[in-house]
């Protein structure tokens, strides 16, 4: 398993220390924070009743390491828990909060499940709710770069669960057959809900299912923003090359709830995820930039004030907004509105005060 960070801080013996700039070091903290905010404020928004759901990324922001390895131009499928991704790649902060509210200003207009969102200007696809189903998209999309020869490359990220899907095997054996620029990344947060992963495969690693697709596979700690990083940026490598696909395990954990609808107290053990918060990946990476001389306590304390003022405001300020209209139901489906369609909208305008 590759691995860079210790849990503290320090780089592990025999390992390369990936040369990145230290500006860029410090964003990728930065987002780690404010995705981390975005969870604690989220779920109490569900609580309080304020929005209807909260899906959460905690434990796994180290996937931001995945996503600092592409280019602007390449392609994401995200699961549901990339919020990070989306970050890094120019989403503004406030983006997912109107979505969050699912207000007026919500680019997904209100339809889509809270978290499950999709940025077109960044290529970042939306995600669909049935578990895999982005696999095979991103094999179908990395064919086309190929096919197109523009040299964009595909990071698909789904959890174990997904390995159990059809659309695996489709997308994983579709990309190692035609080669196609793509990074399947399996974020492995032992759990699939409440099914834990030894009864999501007997396997004894999911990164040994590339072999009987004869891609090339490595398992990396996925708590290690770095090792995912490098990682990232080798399998980038290959795909630009024409060398075909990588399948990336990332070992992480699912530190909070499946979602705001679920109660893991019902089906794991407290000493289990206590024993995965001593390997949090926004800890490991903080006491690495400390010992660097990027960031200091002070430093740290005042981001996360800064984007826990700064979260509180735009969920003010979200929470303000009215709801989308409700002509936009009738938007993106098709270039020019069918008479029945424009018929009910004419009828549903009447009756409606938004
Ligand atoms: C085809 C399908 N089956 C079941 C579900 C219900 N479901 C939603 S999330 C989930 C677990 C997915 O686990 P995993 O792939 O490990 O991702 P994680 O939630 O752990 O990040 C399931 C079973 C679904 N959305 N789609
Ligand atoms: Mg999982």
């Amino acid at each position: 398993m590759r691995k860079i960070l210790n849990l503290d801080g320090s780089i592990a013996k025999n390992t390369e220390e990936p040369i990145i700039p230290n500006d860029e070091l410090l964003h990728w903290y930065e987002i780690m924070v404010q995705i981390r905010t975005l969870d604690t404020k989220g779920i109490r928004l569900q609580r309080q009743g304020r929005v209807g759901f909260h899906i959460f990324t905690t434990g796994q922001e180290g996937h931001i390491g995945i996503a600092a390895a592409l280019g602007s131009d390449d392609w994401v499928y995200p699961a549901y828990r990339e919020h990070g991704a989306a970050l890094l790649r120019g989403l503004p902060l406030e983006d997912i909060i109107h979505h969050l509210f699912a207000n007026d200003l919500d680019t997904q207009k209100g339809r889509r499940l809270p978290g499950l969102f999709g940025e077109k200007n960044i290529n970042f696809v939306n995600p669909s709710a049935p578990i895999g189903t982005q696999i095979v998209q991103a094999a179908g999309t990395a064919y086309a770069s190929k096919y197109k020869k523009d040299g964009n490359v595909v990071a698909v990220f789904f959890g174990d669960g997904a390995t159990s899907s059809n659309d695996f095997h489709s997308g994983m054996n579709f990309g190692a057959v035609f080669k196609t620029p793509t990074l399947f990344v399996c974020m492995n947060n032992q759990w699939a809900i409440s099914v834990p992963l030894h009864q999501q495969t007997a396997a004894e690693k999911i990164v040994d299912k590339a072999i009987g697709y004869g891609i090339h596979g490595i398992q990396v700690d996925g708590n290690d923003i770095l090792a995912m990083y490098q990682v990232a940026k080798e399998a980038v490598e290959r795909a630009r090359n024409g060398e075909g696909p990588t399948f990336i395990e990332a070992l992480t954990y699912r530190l909070g709830p499946h979602t705001s609808s679920d109660d893991p107290s019902r089906y794991r053990e407290d000493s289990d995820v206590e024993n995965w918060k001593n390997k949090d990946p926004i800890v490991r990476f903080k006491k690495y930039l400390i010992k660097k001389g990027i960031l200091t306590e002070d430093q740290d304390k005042e981001m996360w004030d800064h984007y826990d003022n700064l979260i509180n405001e735009l969920i003010d300020q979200a929470s303000k907004r009215p709801l989308p209209s409700i002509e936009t139901m009738f938007d993106d489906v098709y270039e020019t509105l069918p008479w029945h369609l424009k018929e009910q909208l004419e009828e549903v305008k009447k009756y409606s005060n938004r």
